[in-house]
Order: C-alpha cells, then sequence, then structure tokens
C-alpha cells in the first residue's frame, strides 16, 4: 500500500543515548539495543471511521521511538498494517449503503493525511490485510500442515491454533485464565463457541460467510484471515522474528498481541517474536476511553477542518506521558496552543539560551521511557530563559542558539515551530 510523503528530518549535532522503554512482558523498562537497523511494528488502523486522538496520540508514541532511534544513530525499518477486512468494516457500510473497500479506501486516505499534518514518520512498509492475503493464507497451511491448527466440524470451515501446543502462551501479558477469558470476550474473540479444542484458541480462518467477500484459502477453503494472524504474518515477512518493538495501544496486550507472537513462535519454532512489547495508553473523553463503538470521538481531520494547527494538537497529545491514561480536553489543546506560540516567539529571537543544554536535556528525557513531557518542560524552560527578562540575559544571549533549538524540537519532538 502506498504510505505518506516523509517530513524532512534535521540532522542534530552528535547522537542521543540508547533508548529505554517499558516491555509489558518483563514488566520493566529495559534499554533498546537495536542493530545499525532498528525494526519496529505498530499496529495499524481498522479503515471503518476517521483517525480519533486516540489513535493519533498512539502513533505518535511510536513516532518518538522512531525519532529517538534515528538520533541515536539507528537506521529505521518500520512497519505499520491496514486492517482493510474486518467485521467493522462491513457493519459501516452496511449501515451506510456503501462499498466496504470504498469506505475502506477513503478513510486510510484520510489517516494518510491526518499522519502527514502531524509530522508522524511515515513506515517504510504499509500493508493492507487484503494485500497480504496470499501470504497469510500460506502461513495459515503452514501451521495447518504442521498439526498445531485445527477446523472445527460444524460446516462452517473455521480454522483455529490449538493453543495447547504453543508453550510460549500468555508470556506476552502475563495474564492468568480468568483474565484472558474475559479479555477475549470482551476484544473479539469467541471463548463460548462450541467445538474448540480450548475456550482460549484463536481463530486463524474464517470460512466464507453469505454477503461476505471470501479468497481462496488454505487447503482450498475459502474465507478470510483472522485478526491476529494478519499481523504476525505482515511482520514476519517484512522485518521477521526478533524485531525490536511490536507497538499500539493498550487494548492490544491481549489478546491481539499475545496472539500474534505465539502464531509466528509457532510458525518459525523460533523465539522471540518482539523483543519488546510497548503499548501506549488509552486517550478518553467525559471519562470514557475514546472509542469507535462508544462514539465519543474527538477526529484529528475534524480539528484540522476547524483550522487547528496540526503542531497544537501534536504538542497537546505529547504533553502527557504516553503509558499514563488521560483525557483529551478543551484546556489541553489551548494550554498547547499558548505553548506553541510562546515556543515560537523564542525561536524567532536572533539571540537566546544555549542550545547545547535544552538539546542533551531533551534527549535524556525522551531516552527514559519516552518521557515526553519532561522534555517539553526542557523547551520551556529555554524559552523561559531566551524570552525573560531576567538580569544580565542580555550578556549571555547566544546567537544562533534559538534556530538550533527550533531544529532540535523539530527532528526529537517533530514539532515544526
Ligand atoms: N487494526 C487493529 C490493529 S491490528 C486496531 O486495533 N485498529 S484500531 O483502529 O482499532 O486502532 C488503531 C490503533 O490505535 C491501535 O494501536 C489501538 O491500540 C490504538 N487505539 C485505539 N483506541 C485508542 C485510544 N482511545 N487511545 C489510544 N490508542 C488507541
Ligand atoms: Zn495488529
Amino acid at each position: 500500500m502506498l504510505s505518506w510523503p516523509a517530513p524532512l528530518l534535521p540532522t542534530l549535532p552528535g547522537s542521543g543515548p540508547a533508548l529505554r522503554l517499558y516491555d509489558t512482558a518483563r514488566g520493566e523498562v529495559v534499554e533498546t539495543s537495536p542493530g545499525p537497523t532498528a525494526r519496529m511494528y505498530v499496529c495499524g488502523i481498522t479503515p471503518y471511521d476517521a483517525t480519533h486522538l486516540g489513535h493519533a496520540a498512539t502513533y505518535l508514541a511510536f513516532d518518538l521511538v522512531n525519532r529517538v532511534w534515528r538520533d541515536a544513530g539507528s537506521a529505521v525499518h518500520y512497519v505499520q498494517n491496514v486492517t482493510d477486512v474486518d467485521d467493522p468494516l462491513f457493519e459501516r457500510a452496511n449501515r451506510d449503503g456503501e462499498d466496504w473497500i470504498v469506505l475502506g479506501m477513503r478513510e486510510t486516505a484520510l489517516f494518510r493525511e491526518d499522519m502527514t499534518a502531524l509530522r508522524v514518520l511515515p513506515p517504510e512498509d504499509y500493508v493492507g490485510a487484503v494485500e497480504a492475503i496470499p501470504r497469510i493464507v500460506a502461513h495459515v497451511e503452514a501451521l495447518w500442515d504442521a498439526g498445531l491448527a485445527y477446523q472445527l466440524d460444524d460446516g462452517t470451515g473455521d480454522l483455529y491454533h490449538d493453543i495447547a501446543q504453543a508453550p510460549g502462551f500468555g508470556t506476552e501479558s502475563g495474564y492468568d485464565e480468568a483474565t484472558m477469558l474475559r479479555l477475549s470476550a470482551e476484544r473479539g474473540g469467541d471463548p463460548d463457541r462450541p467445538g474448540k479444542r480450548n475456550a482460549l484458541d484463536p481463530l486463524l480462518w474464517l470460512g466464507a460467510r453469505e454477503g461476505e467477500p471470501s479468497w481462496p484459502g488454505p487447503r482450498g477453503v475459502a474465507g478470510r484471515p483472522g485478526w491476529h494472524v494478519e499481523c504476525a504474518s505482515i511482520a514476519l515477512d517484512t522485518i521477521g522474528m526478533g524485531f525490536d518493538v511490536q507497538g499500539g495501544g493498550s487494548d492490544l496486550v491481549f489478546p491481539h498481541h499475545e496472539y500474534s507472537a505465539v502464531h509466528a513462535e509457532a510458525l518459525t519454532g523460533a523465539k522471540p517474536f518482539a523483543r519488546a512489547y510497548v503499548h501506549a495508553a488509552m486517550i478518553g473523553l467525559d471519562g470514557e476511553k475514546m472509542s469507535k463503538s462508544r462514539g465519543n470521538l474527538v477526529f484529528v481531520s475534524r480539528l484540522r477542518g476547524d483550522k487547528v494547527d496540526p503542531m497544537a494538537i501534536r504538542l497537546a497529545l505529547l504533553s502527557g506521558h504516553y503509558r499514563t491514561d488521560r483525557a483529551w480536553t478543551a484546556e489541553l489543546l489551548t494550554a498547547a496552543q499558548q505553548r506553541l506560540a510562546t515556543w515560537r516567539r523564542a525561536v524567532d529571537l536572533p539571540a537566546g539560551a544555549p542550545a547545547g543544554p535544552v538539546l542533551a536535556a531533551v534527549r535524556e528525557r525522551l531516552a527514559d521511557d519516552l518521557d515526553s513531557p519532561g522534555a517539553i518542560a526542557a523547551v520551556d524552560a529555554w524559552a523561559a530563559a531566551s524570552l525573560g527578562p531576567a538580569p544580565g540575559a542580555d550578556d549571555d544571549a547566544v546567537p544562533g542558539a534559538p534556530a538550533d533549538v527550533r531544529q532540535l524540537v523539530d527532528a526529537l519532538l517533530g514539532i515544526a515551530l
């Protein structure tokens, strides 16, 4: 699939420290140690509606990962999928009397525009589920051939992964069985379905249903892919096993990332799928998680349509830590707009407080599990020192420092001033 255009990425003097991130599987902050090319897979959108601020916050968190790695001297191979065939697309398309393919293409196009406006670095591989189907089928067939998958005998043709044969199951989320059963039922699984060997066995392939699209499948069983094997398959075909970061929102800790890992590990016989599983917290509105199904959404495109500067949206979302559940409020946006105006006044000065210390501080804060509030505070302090009427400030002002700060805010925080 077509990705989106890359913003210019300034090169900064020197390089930043190694990035540390909280890994859900190990339950602690760990140092990432990518080779010359860091590899990251982030779960993409299901394009049945526009990008809301929760999605945006998640992609901004992983955009910081991308930027910090590059600043530390790595190249980055970034992969993102688009779940462009799934039940929500059919439901929305039927509701609106629209073709599900047209709906998916339109919302994916809008997502690209939103990501471009927010200056998110694009993935090197942007892969739709539909275009990946032949490869997903090959992977499902391989699991079946290895005796790790089974078909229900209820005439549907549906295939499941036999989780009893997956020794690594549970190590990504660390959840107990009761929690897994509850989350599976809440998040698209079918623990109560009769005929499964184990309630927690995940769907690999859904046999063709009346009125729904289908494709030639494993051993000739027409249908469409399960959700988790979609991401396992796309990741394996682009960046392979043992990649550095598997990312997404915290709603994907279980079942999605658990099963993607289990599928891939079963397919390859290797471990781990990802070296770190990193999850962004949920953005809410009015005390509830922002979600399409709840309908309490603020869309990036709506704000852009209202002439809100995308850099203010970006700054507002980065003013909270990525691992803290937080709410979107009008005050958050107002505060970000004021901060942006202050920063712009400061970087327009011919001289200001020295840039070296603020560069070091922003690098240090972001490398520490993406402490964006800390990084923003460092820029605030620099702006205050540069603009402020401190006695003797004029004597200390460094010519050209504001231009250097403009560059570092752009490269590391992705904010064009
Ligand atoms: N297509 C799948 C992933 S393979 C999916 O979850 N799509 S989505 O459109 O529902 O979500 C896209 C991304 O946004 C996922 O990483 C998801 O975890 C994240 N996300 C969804 N809602 C929120 C929210 N309220 N706050 C933060 N992130 C969210
Ligand atoms: Zn995914």
